[in-house]
């Protein structure tokens, strides 16, 4: 999907929005947002309650069952407004709220059977590619916190599995190897660097499975997402007032999402850098996310979930290295890609992030340590 829209599918665009306003006319529609997966729009109102609102074209390549994604996003809405009713916070917090259709449904179906949802956008707020500041650090991981704790009370089964196999890293080696066998990648040093990079931890990546398995991590539900640009920020007080992108949220580890969160936040150079060699994972950064998450997840987690922080970070950092890698040798069918080099580089910045946590192994688990 390119920025720059045609007459013809800013008239559908415009044409698939009206189905979803209640009140007002649609003035704009642009593309909004950097996703990977999914096509995402900023739709303006003319309404004066409500200005804007996100629609999103689903990649049913990608969720071949979207109908499951609203059910889940209606469950765990109507859950966290509720506990947020009969508990209220003494901040600001918000949960998207998903817009119904003219006749009442939660999507819609163009011509092209494109499956289309809207969703509401948190008013006066704004997320970042990077992380500005500690202070912000903090305010990711009280968001992620906030919304571990807000689903701890709904039981895992409530929410069907949106995305089979998301975050199982085992399942992911087996397909990069199935993809390996199939293909014969041109040798340059950037291949050949990721090639090495995962034959060489081929064991590592049951790390979280094999805990699953054994009981020493338990279900739970989890975002699946929480990048920093989910994280949306109250453009003046500055706090995080809403983690959004609801797609995966599904049963699976809260430790997927603490090392996703701790991958996209620490790693100042942005997982889009093309100067890939300059990757670091910044432990000050670290710090900030982990105290900030603790101060609201403290009261659920146990000794094991602790034990196995540090192997979270640096298993989903590896992981995402992996899926970038599998689909640039796949031919680019998985991400969107801007030229045909875009997920090897991206992979590039995965693996050095990884490299980078692997070197500052001790210092890492010495704050996970203190903090608890
Ligand atoms: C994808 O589409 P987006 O940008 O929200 C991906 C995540 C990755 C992320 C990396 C369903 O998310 O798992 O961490 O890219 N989502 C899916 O930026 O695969
Ligand atoms: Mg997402």
């Amino acid at each position: 999907m390119t920025d720059y829209l045609k007459t013809q599918d800013i008239d559908n665009l415009i044409n698939i929005a009206n189905q979803f306003t209640l009140q007002g006319k649609v003035r704009t529609v642009k593309t909004f947002g950097s996703g990977n997966i999914n096509d995402t729009f900023l739709v303006t109102l003319d309404s004066p309650d409500e200005k804007y609102f996100v629609l999103q074209r689903i990649n049913t390549q990608v969720f071949r069952q979207p109908q499951l994604i609203m059910q889940n996003m209606c469950t765990f809405t109507e859950h966290v407004r509720n506990r947020l009713q009969l508990h209220p916070l003494n901040r600001r917090w918000e949960v998207p709220r998903v817009l119904f259709t003219k006749d009442n449904q939660d999507y819609c179906r163009d011509i092209n059977g494109s499956f289309w949802r809207a969703i509401s956008f948190i008013a006066g707020s704004q997320s970042f590619d990077t992380m500005q500041n500690i202070e912000q650090a903090k305010e990711i991981g009280y968001a992620l916190g906030m919304f571990h704790n807000l689903i701890s009370d709904l039981p895992p089964q409530r929410l069907a599995d949106t995305l089979e196999g998301f975050h199982i890293t085992p399942l992911y080696l087996q397909h990069y190897n199935e993809v390996l066998a199939k293909t014969s990648p041109c040798q340059s040093p950037e291949v050949n660097y990721c090639l090495k990079f995962v034959s060489d931890r081929q064991t590592f990546a049951h790390v979280l499975e094999n805990a699953k398995a054994t009981g020493k991590l338990p279900l739970r539900l989890m975002h699946g997402d929480p990048k920093i640009n989910n994280v949306m920020f109250d453009t003046s007080t500055k706090q995080a007032v809403s983690v959004i992108d609801l797609d995966t949220v599904k049963p699976g580890l809260v430790h997927y999402d603490i090392g996703d969160c701790l991958r996209s936040g620490c790693n100042p150079a942005g997982e889009e850098t093309e100067d890939w060699q300059k990757v670091y994972f910044d432990t000050e950064l670290c710090q900030g996310i982990l105290q900030g998450y603790l101060c609201v997840a403290k009261e659920f987690l146990t000794e094991n979930d602790y034990t196995y922080i540090y192997d979270a970070i640096r298993l989903i950092t590896f992981e995402l290295g992996l899926r970038f890698f599998a689909d640039y040798l796949a031919g680019n069918v998985y991400f969107k890609v801007k030229h045909p080099e875009h997920n090897l580089a991206r992979a590039l910045v995965q693996f050095k992030l990884t490299e980078s946590i692997e070197s500052q192994e001790a210092n890492i688990r010495k704050i996970i340590q203190d903090m608890k």
